[in-house]
């Protein structure tokens, strides 16, 4: 018997730090992407491919939305425009106690290309910490901008994730499976190595550290013992950042090794050796040659 198959592309967009990256793990039920209470956490557009009963649903998750100040930041700018020019239905995540009109109507005039004629979903997030409901007046002023649907949910305590799940599957394309029913995602695994060990240093270190840091993953092998031995480099754009990094005695750099390693034996399921090394890249976020090569 043929079943009836829906397959589309859903890509998940909105300002930096509104839940993004939460709400697409909690839609796959997989950790794919990093999360972190720091904005600008995610930099490339990552797909996870769900597929369950009849449909097939590709999700994108994006960097958040901002204006651009340096080559990094247009390169995650074009992810999001790659991204919701390839998609199927858009899912518009705003932190609804960051609600802003005007934010609304600067996304849709800046992506107006992109996003008209498809389906949209808009996700007020964070609901959990939701003091006041939004106005009547605001909600009917969002109107104009077509959304199909509004969900009221929480991504952290998975509240509503379900119901905002369905109103997707709805929208869906009637199409054939574009990826085999076990296909996860498109990035390899030492793409998500090295989003492990960034994840780490967002949680450990502050200030510009987290965003002058890039993490580039140089060896990744088995050793005949079974252990898996990695050899990554952490790139940053001064030598005050690197003392920093490494902090006094090594300390820094050991704790850092100590949890990144713990994070990719979890991810990997496997015991794994882990170096790491610093380097330093003088505006490397602001080279077109770095950004190009290595993104
Ligand atoms: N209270 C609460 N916090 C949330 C919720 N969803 C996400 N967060 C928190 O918000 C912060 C940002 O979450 P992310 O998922 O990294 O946000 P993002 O939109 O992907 O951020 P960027 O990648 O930087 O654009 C993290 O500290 C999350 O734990 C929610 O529903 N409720
Ligand atoms: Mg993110």
């Amino acid at each position: 018997m043929i079943k009836d198959t829906k397959c589309g592309i859903v890509t998940i967009f909105g300002r930096p730090n509104a839940g993004k990256s939460t709400l697409t793990n909690k839609l796959m039920r997989y950790d794919l992407s990093i999360v972190n209470k720091k904005a600008q956490t995610t930099r490339n557009k990552i797909l996870g491919v769900l597929t369950e009963d009849n449909y097939q649903i590709i999700f994108t998750d994006t960097p958040g939305i901002l204006e651009p100040k340096y080559e990094l930041q247009q390169f995650m700018i074009k992810e999001i425009s790659f991204s919701l020019k390839d998609a199927d239905v858009l899912l518009h995540v705003v932190d609804v106690n960051r609600f802003d009109i005007n934010d609304l109507e600067l996304i849709h005039s800046s992506y107006g290309k992109q996003i008209e004629g498809k389906p949209k979903i808009l996700a007020f997030n964070k609901s959990d910490l939701a003091k006041d409901n939004i106005p009547l007046q605001t909600l009917e002023k969002l109107e104009k901008y077509d959304y199909k649907e509004v969900v009221f949910i929480s991504a952290l305590k998975n509240k509503n994730v379900d119901v905002l799940k369905s109103s997707i599957v709805n929208y869906l394309p009637d199409a054939a499976f574009l990826y085999d029913e076990d296909y996860l995602t498109d990035r390899p695994e030492k793409f998500f190595i090295a989003e492990i060990i960034r994840e780490k240093i967002l949680s450990f270190y502050s200030d510009e550290i987290p965003y002058s840091t890039f993490v580039n993953i140089l060896q990744f092998k088995e050793r005949d013992s079974g252990k898996i031995y990695i050899n990554a480099e952490i790139i940053i754009e001064r030598e005050t950042q690197k003392k920093i990094i490494i902090g006094r005695n090594g300390e820094g750099i050991k704790k850092l090794g100590q949890q990144s390693r713990k994070a990719i034996e979890n991810f990997l399921e496997r015991s794994v050796y882990l170096e790491l090394f610093v380097k330093i890249r003088k505006g490397w976020r602001d080279s077109e040659g770095f950004i190009k090569g290595n993104m």
